[in-house]
């Protein structure tokens, strides 16, 4: 059945089913109502911003989020005495997470092959002991995005005492192209628009991103500003019903009628990697009609200006067409509508940055902006969409395993001591040299880093060589099975819950995509969980491994204010930390680029001077595909609306038609036809990467779709064992999940998908 808008009531009722799955309906209605508001807690979905407006600030994602965090289930000594980890291995991802929340801590028995409750301190004094016997270069610290500022910045403080930078985290596999790309062009790896721009743009480009699924609550701001009569241009490689209509599910009539907002004036659909010819085209047009450039921010801003528009010049349009796979006159209007636009915000997320040329396509948007001088203006900027609800902010707090050196200093100088400053390991990196078995204890703050990250068998085996893996969870997932010596699992809080220390009731704080910072609160209690909070478990696992140096960890953790004063100390933008969080809505961080002030080696905005790339693969993989005698696609992997990344709460995917199934492969129809192939059709999916290992996954049921010829799309954490290691963008090293050379092959036999 083919979708004619997103939103409306099926939302609602989408949201009623996830309430009524968690078992806890009333206590989680009133967990919604307390979603982003002043008093409430951060949304533990995704990166958005808020208004604290005082109406309804959830989404139907959200809402799943909160009632899968907030469930009735629980899991403890008797499951696991229930099921081996051989056993658990075995189960779909979905189930793992289903069974519960952990529920008590557990360590590994490899004898019997369970998990076994321990101790809490038990379970410190094990992780102490092992992590001193090991150099600081042999751990590996990994943070998922969910993480507060506040357990960030003791996370990172504790690693950098023990002496090592490696701090691989999710946004290595997120818009660590975005931060690369804006801190060369900009000065500032973050997005310089603030929420109420959205009110003030006459045109919003938004490239690479599914909001209606993804970030849902920006449906609310594209649909105001449609209605307002800003031009949204969307770039997507998808058709997504969301950004064509959208029904508000807090509009009565859009709600219970046809009726729809018309959310994108053009929609255009690259090919795969395509957005950076796309936007080279735009710039090519609008110099061939001498279109006015804003001369005075050029001159007094940037530098770069006349080696750029060489390279424009010198980009032919053959190229452009090609490459995009858009047609000239597409380019052309979108490039007209940008031009004659006084106010322009660029949004976008993981269709951008999940490519080998990520950083070069982000400094090309950076260029265009840059000609016209769309930024540090009211209703006009950059706006990268960030994913996991504080996954800025623990950048902001020191979740760098390439810190500045200021910032290192700030710390040396504040706790007396001297810290690495030499780069430590991305999640790239740690994987590597976790299956050389250089690194042998893996810390995860959360997360799932072996089905997020990619070439699953290697990542698996990776994860399961080193000596020692703790991780701090609410619910159990595949990286906690993979061991082999000695795990830990340490079950903590989550969002919802009230976090209460030695000093009272804590609140947490968090940072959006817009550089708001604010506190967040729990509101229920956690029944029947043997849990501390994230913030208590570093605390403990540093006091008992470092002692007091070079502070009092588990006093730290007992107010977080203290922690907060540390990082006012230590950090720029955090005066007065614990004030400024009572504001409702909490304080902006700032942006130098915002002030129009660069951070930059020029401290000039810089143009960027790139060719378009020859292809979207290494050398090595395109003459592997010339080669090749199947006819070679290009895959991109992506989520469905009733994920939240590796966590899968149900099968469907409402907005693209699907239902009851996972595996699924999106194919143009012409393609399918010359492969013959027909609409549930099963189909093995290779990839191809010139280092003899065979890369396959099979099973996946053909859809054909409105999607470019050539282009292939599949769910991920799926079609994660496809991506090759090495296969990263560059300057980025973020897996190039968006563009993965992979054939087709019919099913040899039946399959049963999931
Ligand atoms: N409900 C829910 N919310 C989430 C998440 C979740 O899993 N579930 N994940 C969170 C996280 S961590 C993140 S990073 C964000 C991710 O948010 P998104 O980036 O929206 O996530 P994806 O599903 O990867 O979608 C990528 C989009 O880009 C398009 N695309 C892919 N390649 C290209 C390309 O080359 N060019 C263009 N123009 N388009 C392309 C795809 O068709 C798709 O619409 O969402 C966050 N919010
Ligand atoms: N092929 C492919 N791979 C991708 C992507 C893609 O588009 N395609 N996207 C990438 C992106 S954008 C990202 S951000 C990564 C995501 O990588 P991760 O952030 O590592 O993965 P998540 O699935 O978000 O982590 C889910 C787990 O977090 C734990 N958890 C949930 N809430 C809490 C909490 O409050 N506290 C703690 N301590 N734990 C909690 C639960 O145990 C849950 O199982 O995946 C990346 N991988
Ligand atoms: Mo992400």
């Amino acid at each position: 059945m083919s979708i004619k808008k997103a939103g409306g009531f099926p939302s609602i009722k989408s949201t009623v089913l996830a309430l009524i799955k968690s078992k806890r309906v009333r206590a989680n209605m009133k967990n919604l109502l307390k979603v982003n508001q002043t008093d409430g807690f951060d949304c533990p979905g995704c990166a958005w911003g808020d208004n604290k407006s005082g109406t309804f600030q959830f989404c139907e994602n959200g809402a799943k989020a909160v009632a899968w965090e907030s469930t009735e289930n629980k899991i403890g000594a008797d499951f696991f005495a229930e099921y081996s980890v051989t056993r658990l291995l075995n189960q779909s991802d979905y189930w793992l997470e289903y069974q519960g929340r952990l529920a008590e801590p557990l360590k590994y028995n490899s004898a019997t092959d369970h998990f076994e409750p321990i101790e809490w301190q038990q379970a410190f004094d094990f992780i102490a002991d092992k992590l001193n016997t090991l150099a600081p270069n042999e751990i590996e610290l990994y943070t998922s995005g969910r993480a507060s500022n506040e357990v960030a910045y003791l996370y990172q403080l504790f690693g950098r005492t023990l002496g090592t930078n490696n701090f691989p985290d999710c946004s290595n596999m997120c818009h660590e192209a975005s931060g690369v790309a804006l801190n060369e062009s900009i000065g500032i790896g973050k997005g310089t628009v603030t929420l109420e721009d959205f009110d003030h743009a006459d045109a919003i480009f938004v490239y690479g991103q599914n909001p209606g699924t993804n970030h849902p609550r920006m449906m609310n701001a594209l649909r105001k500003a449609a209605r307002n009569g800003c031009k949204i241009v969307s770039f997507n490689n998808l058709k997504e019903v969301a950004l064509e209509r959208f029904a508000s599910p807090q509009d009565p009539v859009e709600l219970l009628t046809p009726a729809a907002t018309e959310i994108s004036h053009m929609y255009l659909t690259p090919k795969l990697g395509g957005d950076m010819a796309a936007v080279r085209g735009m710039v090519k047009y609008l110099l061939s009609i001498d279109t006015p450039l804003n001369k005075p921010f050029i001159d007094e801003h940037t530098q770069g200006l006349d080696d750029y528009i060489k390279v424009v010049n010198d980009t032919d349009w053959e190229q452009i067409v090609e490459q995009s796979g858009l047609s000239k006159n597409e380019i052309q209007q979108t490039a007209v509508l940008f031009a004659s636009s006084n106010n322009v915000i660029s949004t976008w997320a993981m269709g951008l940055t999940q490519h080998k040329h990520s950083v070069d396509t982000i400094r090309e948007i950076a260029n265009l902006h840059l000609l016209f001088g769309q930024i540090g203006h009211k209703g006009a900027g950059l706006c990268p969409v960030r994913g996991h609800s504080n996954v800025q902010g623990n950048r902001t707090v020191g979740i760098n395993e390439k810190p500045k050196a200021e910032f290192i200093e700030s710390l040396e100088k504040e706790f007396g001591i001297s810290l690495p400053k030499q780069s430590g390991h991305n999640v790239f990196h740690a994987l590597k040299s976790l299956h050389q078995r250089q690194s042998k204890a893996l810390i995860c703050l959360g997360g799932n880093i072996a089905a997020a990250a990619s070439d699953s068998n290697f990542t698996f085996e990776a994860v399961r060589r080193s000596e020692l893996n703790v991780h701090i969870a609410t619910k159990l997932n595949r990286s906690h099975l993979l061991v082999s010596k000695d795990a830990l699992i340490l079950p903590c809080l989550g969002r919802t819950e009230i976090d209460r220390q030695k000093s009272g009731e804590q609140a947490i704080t968090v940072e959006d995509t817009f550089s708001m910072v604010h506190a967040s609160h729990g509101g229920t209690e956690p029944e029947g969980l043997n849990v501390k909070s994230e913030t208590a478990i570093i605390a403990n696992i540093a006091q008992t491994t470092l002692g007091d140096k070079p502070v009092k960890w588990t006093w730290l953790a007992e107010d977080y204010g203290r922690i907060r004063d540390l990082i006012a100390k230590t950090i720029p933008g955090f005066d007065n930390f614990n004030e400024k969080i009572k504001q409702p809505g909490g304080f902006y961080l700032g942006n130098s680029a915002r002030e129009l002030k660069w951070n930059t080696h020029s401290n000039k905005a810089n143009f960027s001077t790139e060719q378009l790339p020859d292809a979207l693969f290494p050398l090595e993989v395109t003459e592997q595909i010339a080669k090749q005698k199947q006819t070679v696609f290009t895959l991109q992997t992506l989520r469905s609306h009733d994920q939240y990344n590796t966590t899968i709460y149900g099968m469907n995917d409402r907005y693209r038609g699907v239902s009851n199934e996972r595996k699924v492969l999106f194919i143009n129809k012409k393609d399918a036809k010359k492969q013959k192939l027909a609409d549930g059709d099963a189909v093995s999916l290779t990839s191809i990467w010139p280092d003899g290992v065979e890369r396959k996954v099979d099973g996946f049921k053909i859809k054909t779709y409105d999607i470019p010829k050539g282009n292939l799309a599949a769910y991920y954490p799926e079609t994660n064992p496809l991506v090759p290691l090495d296969s990263v963008g560059d300057k980025s090293y973020t897996p190039t999940s968006k563009s993965v050379a992979v054939f087709i092959e019919k099913s040899k036999t039946f399959i049963a998908t999931h």
